[in-house]
């Protein structure tokens, strides 16, 4: 069975760290996978994190099972951050906790596929790779919408809405909630306004994917696609990920949450998926929920947490700023898009041949499609990153 194999194609992202394990350059700049790191180069453990790990050690009584949903005050603390405590949204909305962002993807797609089937899911070009991987997994068909001009830096909507003109009540669209993967370009007030009629006339299902919530403009305002959408539609599916605001990668903490046109709909379709959970992994993986629901509940480790995360945000803001500006002053190319864009990532237009160059000559780390994780960036390495980029851009 095995002795045929070939080697199987790494991950475009997760691939690359073998490279930059191999650069032995100690300017070596990693702007590959997305990862937040500080200042000085590090990805550490948040403060308010610690504190929750230390109060966890010190008073967990038991690891007996919990149950296929979860840490219930996780769930509860999710829907709030979505939609507001006490919302019409947070009321007739349920959650269930998911290993990672991941996890909550790869259960939304096993329900749909139960609750539709046949139908096609619609997802942005270009979108996060595990997204086409996922879905296929579970046997759906996926049709790309356009979604991004490289050219510009801009959402391509009208074409977007075009192509989405075809979907029908079966099928599903993909959004990505905040700090569009890879391209940094989310949707604004008005096109989320559009979107819901177009849903609303088609009856197609929404999926939203919501990796990067606080890391874009806060906390309110990244949550704005989502909360519109809970007052324009009669349901939707929200998969989140604590993996990035929480800077809690490895623990796999993240969630599904289910909206429906009434709570009884949400609790029933709640239901629906707790026997999807229990073929996947039965329970979710539960110290990295146990800290987010601590903190969440805490109002001093909140505090904390929210100060924290708007130091990442501002930080890749900034970095945003610093990178477009040092490229104005090289060649014609307008580089505004890079401050105007929020999130982690943003793509320029740099060919495989490109990035393999900055690789090879700079020590700069890119995925092979251009995209460039700003989080990587700072003070001490921006403006050669800028420079390199700008010597391979103009080559
Ligand atoms: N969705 C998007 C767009 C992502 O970029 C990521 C990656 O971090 C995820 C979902 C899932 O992340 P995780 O499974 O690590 O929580
Ligand atoms: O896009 C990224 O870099 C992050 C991390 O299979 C990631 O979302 C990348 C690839 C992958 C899992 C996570």
């Amino acid at each position: 069975m095995f002795a045929e194999l070939d080697e199987p194609p790494l991950d475009p992202i997760l691939g690359l760290a073998q490279l930059l394990a191999g650069d032995t350059s100690p300017d070596k700049v990693d702007l590959g996978i997305g990862i937040y790191h500080d200042d000085q180069g590090r990805a550490p453990v948040l403060d308010c994190v610690k504190a929750a790990e230390r109060w966890l050690l010190e008073t967990q009584p038991s690891k007996r099972y919990l149950s296929s949903s979860g840490n219930a005050d996780y769930n509860a603390a999710t829907r709030a951050l979505l939609f507001g405590d006490g919302s019409d949204g947070f009321a007739r909305s349920r959650t269930i906790q998911a290993p990672g962002g991941t996890g909550a993807l790869r259960l939304a797609s096993d329900l749909l596929r139960r609750l539709s089937p046949g139908g096609r899911i619609f997802i942005p070009g270009p979108t996060w790779p595990n997204h086409p991987a996922i879905f296929k997994a579970t046997g759906h068909e996926l049709v790309v919408y356009p979604y991004y001009d490289i050219e510009t830096g801009k959402v391509r909507f009208d074409e977007m809405m075009a192509t989405l003109g075809a979907m029908g009540a079966k099928d599903t669209l993909l959004l990505h909630g905040c700090c569009h993967n890879p391209t940094g370009a989310d949707l604004d007030a008005a096109q989320w306004s559009a979107i819901a009629d177009l849903v609303s006339k088609t009856g197609a299902a929404v999926m939203v994917d919501l990796a990067y919530l606080g890391l874009g403009d806060g906390l309110s305002e990244d949550a704005a696609g989502i909360r519109l959408l809970a007052e324009r539609l009669p349901e939707f599916i929200v998969a989140t990920s604590c993996s990035k605001n929480f800077a809690l990668y490895r623990e796999r903490v993240g969630a599904l949450t289910v909206v429906g046109a009434s709570e009884t709909n949400a609790v029933r379709a709640h239901a629906h998926a707790l026997p999807v959970a229990r073929t996947l992994w039965s329970m979710p993986p539960d110290h990295g929920a146990a800290i987010v629901a601590h903190v969440l509940g805490d109002a001093e480790l909140r505090r904390g947490w929210e100060r924290e995360l708007a130091t990442m945000r501002d930080r890749i803001n900034t970095m945003r700023n610093r990178l477009s500006a040092r490229l104005a002053g090289h060649g014609d190319r307008d580089y505004g898009f890079i401050a105007r864009q929020r999130g982690m990532f943003t793509m320029l237009g740099i060919s495989p041949e490109g990035v393999e160059t900055l690789r090879r000559e700079h020590h700069v780390h890119l995925t092979s499609s251009g995209r460039v994780n700003v989080a990587g960036l700072n003070e001490g390495n921006v403006d050669r990153v800028a420079d390199a980029i700008a010597a391979v851009g103009n080559a």
